[in-house]
């Protein structure tokens, strides 16, 4: 793994150009019932890769567009593909959150329409990919972090096999992303062994877009 690395400023923390970190800036308690009860109606699934692979991560999402993969390709989609219905809307805290973290990063008026929730289970990992199937990129995307731990790393160019910075990202962290770093190469490494308080043996990712 390559170094650890944050340039501190009051709490706010640029990992590399474009990417804010806002550390224990969410409260876990107040999302997680949030998450459950979006679960309840658009189930936890792992999706397939478009190779035909079962993608170790479980995902569902919240918000008038969800992201999915299939034997297509990647997109966005305005239905669960497993029940047919819409999407669970997005929670008014989860875009709140969303609109803060990013203004105080400095995007002033940005508003989510998507929210992917990603569900790692212990030795579960997100290889390397960039993020492009939103349809602009000048929004910024807003991540935050729920449960146990995870190495987090990203590009410092925009090629797969770049020079990396990895970052630990603990409950309660709030990624924002915008400008120079929206096209980098990130991932995230195997989770450890471990057990949350609240999430038990899971780490939870919100990651919240403008895709439409
Ligand atoms: C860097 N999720 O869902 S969030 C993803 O922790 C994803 O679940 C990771 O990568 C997770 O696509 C990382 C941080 C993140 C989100 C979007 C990005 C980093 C990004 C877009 C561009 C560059
Ligand atoms: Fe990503």
């Amino acid at each position: 793994m390559s170094d650890l690395f944050a340039a501190v400023a009051g709490g706010r923390e640029e990992v590399r150009d474009g990417m804010v970190l806002l550390r224990g800036y969410a409260d876990s308690i107040r999302l997680l019932p949030l998450i459950a009860a979006i679960a309840d109606s658009a189930p936890f699934r792992r999706m397939a890769t478009p190779g035909g692979r079962a993608m170790s991560v479980a995902m569902t999402n919240c918000g008038a567009l969800g992201w999915i993969s299939d034997a297509r390709g990647y997109r966005y989609e305005a239905t669960d593909p497993l029940t047919g219905a819409p999407w669970p809307p997005l929670p008014v805290p989860f875009a709140a959150l969303a609109t803060a973290a990013a203004a105080a990063a400095g995007f002033a008026g940005f508003a989510a329409d998507a929210c992917l929730i990603n569900r790692y289970a212990v030795g579960t990992r997100l290889t390397a990919h960039q993020d492009r199937n939103e349809t602009d990129f000048a929004h910024p995307i807003v991540s935050v972090s729920l449960g146990l731990p995870a190495a987090f790393f990203v590009t410092l160019d925009d090629r797969r096999g770049g020079r990396t910075r990895s970052v630990i990202l603990e409950d309660g962290d709030v990624v924002v992303w915008g400008g120079p770093a929206r096209l980098a190469f990130h991932g995230i490494r195997e989770i450890k062994p471990g057990h949350h308080p609240l999430t038990g043996p899971y780490r939870y990712n919100l990651t919240m877009r403008r895709a439409g």
